[in-house]
């Protein structure tokens, strides 16, 4: 853990304004560290630690990241929006260099403008369900005509096969012996069963049938911003914007918010899939988003929907085999709060 004057010396590398009054965490991100820099300046700002283990290219992810944010301030410019600072994050040079992230040879720092009076949630009710497929869609179509060729910030970081691939490669290791528990194996073994059918989107790539966009590929429900007013400013955490499928887009927001429970909940009789969420949700994807997606991706949505619960619990179970060496965890079961695997309950859940 940094000291305030070992954040504060990486923060006055940036080019902020005013005086740096204190900086704390913020957030519950699972990869990287991030932090609030409060300042008497006109602007507060979020310092985040970019975990370099998992985004192996800082310059390329930046680059990205600057690309993104370049084309959508020009869409918002020429569109007329006002308030545009709250409706896409702007990120700060480092002083001297001009690029936007920072290293002392080990760590990766960045920061951006703190977005005044905006809120994340947890959870949404349809009416913001609909609002959050909006702004997806939106924020797709918007990226459909960049010019900047992006990089995949994370090597095949939605491919269902090599994800598969993964949960194999962790059984076959057991490099925390967690094999060994009856209630793991049978859980891998049940999960393994949809393998074939899961990975339907690779078998239609390679096909020609289905097409790669730039997508933003961490579609949590907390990852958009939304005003005092319910009304949805804009899309936060671009690490992961790359070419994917759309059903990366649709399918993450739905396995976090309609889900009725937590993603690691430790009461599966919580976890089910709310229909409302579902539909107000595709219905404001589906307005949006209407304008570039092909029947074939339209089609697919529902199996989206199975997909990503299906791709995260693989990635999770993995990561529980391996010892937790991924995501940060909440508790010691946290990768895998479905154990033990109660009687009866099967996935997908009906
Ligand atoms: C990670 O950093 P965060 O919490 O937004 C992960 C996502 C997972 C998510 C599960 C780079 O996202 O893919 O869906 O946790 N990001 C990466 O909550 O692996
Ligand atoms: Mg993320």
């Amino acid at each position: 853990m940094k000291t305030q004057a070992e954040l504060t010396h990486i923060a006055a590398q940036f080019q902020i304004s005013g005086n740096i009054l204190e900086i704390k965490p913020l957030g519950n991100g699972l990869i990287n560290d991030t932090f609030q820099v409060i300042t008497d300046g006109p602007d507060n700002y979020v310092l985040q630690r970019v975990n370099n283990a998992i985004f192996q290219d800082v310059d390329l992810l930046q680059s990205n990241i600057e690309a993104v944010t370049r084309h959508i301030r020009g869409k918002l410019e020429a569109a007329g929006e006002s308030d545009i600072d709250r409706k896409v994050l702007r990120f700060v040079p480092v002083k001297g260099s001009g690029k936007t992230y920072w290293t002392d040879g080990q760590t990766y720092w960045r920061i951006s403008v703190f977005i005044r009076n905006a809120f994340t949630y947890e959870t949404v009710n349809p009416e913001y369900s609909y609002y959050a497929g909006k702004a997806f869609g939106h924020f797709e179509a918007m990226l459909a005509d960049i010019p900047d060729r992006l990089g995949e910030t994370i090597p095949d970081f939605h491919n269902m096969e090599l994800r598969a691939r993964q949960l194999r490669e962790a059984v076959a290791a057991d490099a925390a012996g967690r094999m060994a528990d009856p209630a793991v194996k049978a859980l891998v073994e049940e999960i393994q069963t949809y393998e074939e059918e899961m990975c339907k989107a690779e078998r239609m790539y390679r096909e020609g049938t289905l097409p790669k966009r730039i997508c933003h590929c961490d579609t949590k429900v907390n990852n958009m911003l939304f005003d005092a007013n319910g009304e949805i400013l804009c899309v936060i955490d671009l690490d992961t914007v790359m070419p994917s499928f759309v059903f990366s887009d649709f399918g993450d927001f739905l396995r976090t918010a309609a889900n009725t429970g937590a993603e690691d909940d430790k009461d599966l009789s919580r976890v089910g899939f709310n229909m409302e969420i579902f539909k107000a949700f595709a219905k404001g994807y589906l307005e949006s988003a209407s304008v570039f997606l092909t029947p074939v991706e339209k089609e697919n949505l529902p199996y989206a929907a199975l997909l990503f619960p299906y791709m995260q619990t693989v990635r999770f179970l993995a990561d529980y085999i391996n010892g937790d060496t991924y995501y940060k965890i909440q508790y010691p079961d946290g990768n895998c709060s479905a154990l033990p695997w109660p009687n009866g309950t099967r996935w997908p859940p009906t």
